[in-house]
């Protein structure tokens, strides 16, 4: 419906313009303008459509009989003492096409994002629609998020336990997301058990000798677009984590010519001047909290700059998936 507009629009303007048109021209601009409306619309139409049919077929999360309340379950610890998850050996490229073929329970899975690369543990997050390659995970902070540039880029972290944390790696996320559209689907909460959920389509890291410079597509969500660094024009010019090589302490890459925002901000992550995101950051217990730095685990965009949450993910997976499963046809199972 929505492309029929556009395309009654298009017709419309150049019937109407003058041969040579200019960026100027108002058709010019509104059609610029109905086409990003386009992009939203339909990216809104497709999440909708996903998260209905996962509330149909899916439950969130297997919590023990005597739990019925998940804050309070973490609270409790009773989901650190699940059973460890299986490290099975797969061939598949990532967790989508595992779930694809075996529909497994959650879990970490050794998958094999090149076929000229040994296979990289991961977990996949089989729940909440299923087919999630888990990128990053912050839990209770017992994992160090300070860490040197090799760590990031080859990955650090527990990956036994479900809930462990981690930083998949780099090299790993580079090969998972360079050919190919995608979702990365990020989950926040805080410490009173509020969550938040932030979607970017075509998630995209280059290669090391890029400095695994980010790059991504639409933003969607609850959560505000602090990737992106927030809605005001300084906010974006100085935050905006858009086109940014990755920093760590030991190689700054950032546009903060009088410092290292990775070792001010204790993490690594694609610094600019510096962030209104650093999930990376340092782990405060509580929530707010005070210091010469905005160096928690940081989503500026809810909570500011000066609340560090209690959990968060990032997770991957091709947006063909959400195709198929919001049943619109076209995908190859028709
Ligand atoms: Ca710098």
């Amino acid at each position: 419906m929505t492309s029929l507009v556009l395309l009654l629009a298009l017709v419309l303007c150049q019937t109407l313009a003058s041969p040579h048109l200019s960026v100027s021209d108002p058709c010019v601009l509104e059609l610029e303008e109905l086409r990003r409306d386009v992009r939203i619309l339909e990216n809104k139409l497709l999440i909708g459509a996903w998260q209905l049919t996962h509330l149909k077929t899916h439950s969130f999360i297997h919590l023990p009989q005597s739990s019925t309340n998940l804050t309070e379950s973490f609270k409790t610890g009773v989901l650190d003492t699940l059973p460890p998850a299986g490290s099975l050996t797969v061939y598949d490229r990532d967790c989508s096409e595992l779930f694809e073929r075996l529909r497994p329970a959650s879990g970490f899975y050794r998958i094999r994002p090149r076929v000229d690369q040994e296979p990289v543990l991961a977990f996949c997050d089989m729940e909440d629609g299923g087919g999630w390659t888990v990128l990053q995970r912050r839990r209770h902070g017992r994992v160090d998020f300070n860490r040197d540039w090799v760590d990031y880029r080859d990955g650090f972290g527990d990956f036994k336990l479900w809930n462990d944390e981690f930083w998949l790696g780099n090299e790993h996320i580079h090969s998972l997301v360079k050919d190919g559209e995608n979702l990365v689907k990020i989950d926040l909460m805080d410490w009173g058990g509020q969550r938040r959920h932030v979607y970017y389509q075509n998630f995209k890291i280059a290669d090391e000798k890029d400095s695994y410079r980010l790059f991504y597509g639409l933003y969607s969500g609850d959560g505000g677009d602090a990737l992106s660094g927030g809605t005001g024009m300084l906010e974006q010019w100085s935050d905006s984590l858009s086109g940014m090589p990755f920093s760590t302490r030991d190689q700054d890459h950032d546009r903060y010519l009088q410092g290292n925002c990775a070792q001010e901000n204790r993490g690594g992550w694609w610094y600019n001047r510096c962030h209104a995101a650093n999930l990376n950051g340092k782990f405060y217990r509580g929530g707010p909290y005070q210091g010469r730095y905005d160096n928690g685990v940081v989503w500026g965009t809810w909570r500011g700059l000066w609340y560090s949450l209690r959990h968060t993910s990032i997770k991957l997976r091709p947006l063909l998936t959400l195709d198929r499963v919001a049943g619109s046809g076209a995908g190859p199972d028709g």
